[in-house]
């Protein structure tokens, strides 16, 4: 875990991280960047930076960029889809809070207007609550038919 000073330059951490992750060999390199919201433009720039730190140090990196969206935001999900993908080039979808009433009927439009793969879904608050995407029983709950 690499973290930096409150108030430090985000792509600053990125580049220490996979400097890190090179030297001591990981196979994988998790940047978890804090949530923000569309609207704040220099947040937004932000990732846009981070995304071209990475790009230089490997010109395969990113090989993914995860949205997570929350189920209760709804339809709003879709904007803000849109609006990532411009800024850090999403290329696949999270949506938590699905142990909720949210049934996540959204992840059906997301598909069909952006193409974009569905990694994981988040049914709870533990570790494991986090679920691979099985799309046949995410479609039966959106439709609201028992587990089979
Ligand atoms: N019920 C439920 N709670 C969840 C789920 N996923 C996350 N949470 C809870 O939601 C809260 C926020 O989760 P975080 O993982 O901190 O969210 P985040 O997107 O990283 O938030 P920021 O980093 O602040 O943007 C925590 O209390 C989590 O336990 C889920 O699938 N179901
Ligand atoms: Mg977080």
């Amino acid at each position: 875990m690499i973290a930096g000073k409150e108030g430090g330059d985000a792509a600053g951490i990125v580049f220490d991280g996979v400097k890190q992750a090179t030297a001591t060999g990981e196979d994988v390199l998790v940047v978890d960047t804090a949530g923000r919201l569309q609207n704040k433009s220099h947040l937004m720039d932000e990732l846009s930076k981070i995304r071209r730190v990475l790009g230089r140090l490997n010109p395969e990196a990113p090989h993914d960029v995860l949205l997570v969206l929350d189920a209760t935001t709804g339809q709003n999900a879709l904007a803000q889809v849109e609006v990532f993908r411009e800024s850090a080039g999403v290329t696949g979808l999270i949506m938590t809070k699905l142990d909720g009433t949210a049934r996540g009927g959204v992840l059906v439009a997301a598909a069909e207007k952006f193409g974009l793969p569905i990694h994981a879904i988040g049914v709870g608050e533990q570790a494991d609550d986090l679920r691979p995407f099985d799309a046949r029983a995410v479609a039966r709950a959106i439709a609201g038919l028992p587990p089979e």
